[in-house]
């Protein structure tokens, strides 16, 4: 019988060099293919995405629908008839879609804020053990701000208050901060005095963080608010309630408890994992959990135990922002970004991956499977439905247990790897750990500790104004390449970059983050600036909740003096170039709504309502001084915040300074004039 032939169709995979600039990324990718497991790169490229989703104008909200809007091919300058069953305009729909974004975003940071709150309170109320306050001089300069004070007078003398008295304060006041009845959120008197004006005269200060929230999500129910204006007023407050709330206040109480960032030097990409190690890989976002593998895996016990199994030693590694949040602190090492996780197993030499929440694939457990990995779930809003994912719920009470249980697990299992193992061996150097405090110190020294030097620098040009670039990865456009060619871009042009998030991971990666990149990429300016200082051009500041550092740092440079009043007035821009998480549409609303120029990159789920994306792209710029915008080409998307750069260099009247005017005293009292 003669043989029958059967057509197989090959599987349309990813071009591994397509899909990132990053060679480990590259190597993973394709032995990833070569082993027939599927990642995220090869079902970015079968699957396309929904053309009317990504318009913002496929409304769900009722089973009426969906209805779908789709803009017309040739556009609506003829006048838009286009409406839902219910009579809801594109942009109702693409508005109430957007506030959504902004809710989820905002209640991902938050909830995340929330148990940081409730860890700190467990502590100041003396119930667990296993943290502690680490740094004390943060919880007093924080106090302040949640209205604790930090001396009391009695018998006419003034004595420092007990800081354990202080501590339960601040947790207890913070606490309320999601859910108090009345009143306004205490975080908003942070921002400059005439910005908290404006958001009180717009009636758009947030009351508190849940409730912003839950606002969201009734007045887009269906049948309520059908004022897209009226909507963005509400993204601004629970956006508001995000960057100046819950996510400050993790910020905040994370680095009272676990010690605030100082620059420390590490290494990042997959090559930071070692075949002769347990290697580790922690992945989600808060750091309640990835402190105690930390200090769990530096223990003498977990270390022996190790090397009684085998191993050298526990290589620990991060993916996404609980990977920023020990380095920051720790000084461990981020194995790759948001479109790496998968890729870390597939090294074969990932004896563990322990994801708490967000960002975290549910493909992990499909990847992990084909190796020996265990993937552990740690956090009870965040199951996966495999059965070959092993749930161990982390709780603060008897948090060091839960951590060695889950780094004995991992030892455990290094004896059972395959002979599969291949570590890219790509990994470069970093200096992350900057914050609003360490800034402070490096630019002015311990006796003149300020933002004055940075100021000073802006106004006689050598830096041209200060880019804050953040955010995710998107399978939907090659990996890295815009957040590099974004801040490369950027620091040619004299802009000092701070990044976060996965841009600080991707900035790392390429060796952006060490002070020798100056000579390299930087203009003439910046360099020079970097180079007396001795700082990288690009600051790491942690994680996406520490876009909260960005506001306060901005916050420094206004009291700093000679830039103006007030967030709108200065030389900065925000950037996104490959978000994808709804927590990038908050953080961009409260950038905007801050004040701030923010450009996304990739696409922006507004364009089938021109009416509501002109809204968010112009009339916000009237509102708050600051505005949305949507630039894919990444030189371009740079350029756009340079020259909304120059136009605030233009009104503080600095731009000639471009040219090395020499500024002195009596030069910068005429510009604060
Ligand atoms: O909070 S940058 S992909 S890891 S969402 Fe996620 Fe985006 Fe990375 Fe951090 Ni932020």
């Amino acid at each position: 019988m003669a043989e029958e032939k059967v057509a197989v169709k090959a599987a349309k995979v990813a071009d591994p060099i397509a899909a990132t600039i990053d060679g480990a990324t590259q190597q993973m990718i394709k032995r990833a293919q070569e082993l027939g497991i599927e990642t995220v790169f090869d079902r970015a490229v079968t699957m396309k995405p929904c053309n009317i989703g990504a318009q913002g104008t496929c409304c769900k909200n009722c089973a009426m629908g969906p209805c779908r809007l789709p803009l017309p091919k040739g556009g609506v300058a003829d006048g838009d008839d286009r409406k839902g069953l219910c009579g809801a305009t594109a942009n109702t729909i693409a508005a109430r879609n957007f506030a959504r974004m902004v809710a989820a975003g905002a209640a991902a940071h938050s909830d995340h804020g929330r148990s940081v709150a409730e860890v700190f309170l467990s502590v100041a109320r003396k119930e667990t053990g296993d943290y502690r306050i680490k740094d004390p001089d943060k919880l007093l300069a924080i106090a302040p701000h949640y209205g604790v004070a930090t001396t009391v007078d009695a018998d006419g003398e003034t004595r420092d208050r007990d800081i354990d008295e202080i501590a339960l304060e601040v947790a207890e006041i913070a606490m309320a901060e999601w859910g108090k009845p009345d009143g306004e959120l205490l975080g908003l008197k942070r921002a400059p005095a005439p910005l908290y004006e404006r958001w009180k005269k717009l009636g758009e200060l947030p009351r508190n963080i849940d409730r912003e929230i839950v606002d969201i999500m009734h007045r887009t129910h269906m049948g309520v608010d059908q004022d897209y204006k009226n909507i963005v007023k509400q993204c601004t407050r629970a956006s508001l309630a995000d960057g100046w709330g819950g996510s400050m206040i993790a910020t905040d109480l994370q680095d009272v408890m676990f010690g605030t960032p100082y620059p420390l030097q590490a290494e990042a990409n997959m090559g930071i994992m070692k075949e002769d190690h347990v290697n580790i890989i922690i992945h989600g976002h808060e750091p309640i959990l990835s402190e105690m593998i930390v200090a769990a895996s530096q223990s003498q016990e977990m270390i022996d135990y190790a090397k009684k199994s085998g191993a050298k030693g526990i290589q620990l590694g991060g993916i996404c922002c609980t990977g920023n949040e020990i380095l920051q602190r720790h000084g461990v090492p981020p194995a790759g970004t948001f479109l790496q996780q998968e890729l870390a197993i597939v090294t074969g030499a990932c004896d563990a991956m322990v994801v708490d929440v967000q960002c975290v694939f549910q493909n992990l457990a499909n990847v992990a499977k084909c190796f020996h990995t265990k993937l552990i779930t740690t956090h009870p809003m965040a199951r996966m439905e495999q059965d070959n994912v092993i749930h161990i719920e982390f709780d603060e009470h008897h948090a060091m247990e839960d951590a060695k249980r889950i780094v004995t697990m991992a030892i455990d299992n290094f004896n059972n790897r395959g002979a599969e193992v291949m570590i890219p061996h790509q990994k470069a150097t970093q200096i992350a750990g900057f914050s609003v405090e360490s800034i402070k110190y490096h630019l002015g020294g311990s006796f003149r500790g300020d933002y004055y030097t940075l100021n000073d620098n802006i106004i006689n040009g050598r830096i041209r104004g200060v880019a804050g670039v953040v955010g995710c990865n998107n399978a939907r456009t090659r990996h890295n390449e815009a957040h590099i060619k974004v801040v490369k871009e950027l620091i040619k042009n004299d802009v000092l970059v701070l990044t976060t998030g996965c841009n600080g991971i991707a900035c790392a990666m390429e060796g952006l983050l060490v002070p020798e990149t100056a000579a390299v990429y930087c203009g003439p300016g910046l360099k020079e600036v970097c180079e007396t200082v001795g700082i990288p051009p690009v600051l790491h500041l942690g994680s996406c909740v520490d876009n909260s550092r960005i506001l306060l740092a901005a916050t420094e440079v206004v009291k700093a003096g000679g830039l103006g009043k007030d967030l709108r007035d200065l030389p900065v821009a925000g950037s996104a170039p490959e978000w994808m998480s709804e927590k990038a549409i908050s953080i961009g609303h409260y950038f905007v709504s801050s004040g701030v120029y923010t450009v996304f990159g990739v696409t922006l789920p507004v364009s089938g309502a021109p009416v509501f994306q002109d809204y968010l792209f112009n009339g916000c710029e009237k509102l708050y001084g600051g505005m949305w915008d949507l630039i894919e080409d990444p030189i371009e998307h740079a350029q756009a915040m340079i020259a909304h750069i120059d136009k605030k260099r233009k009104e503080l009247g600095i731009d000639r300074a471009r040219e090395r005017v020499l500024m002195d005293m009596a030069d910068r009292q005429k510009l604060e004039a």
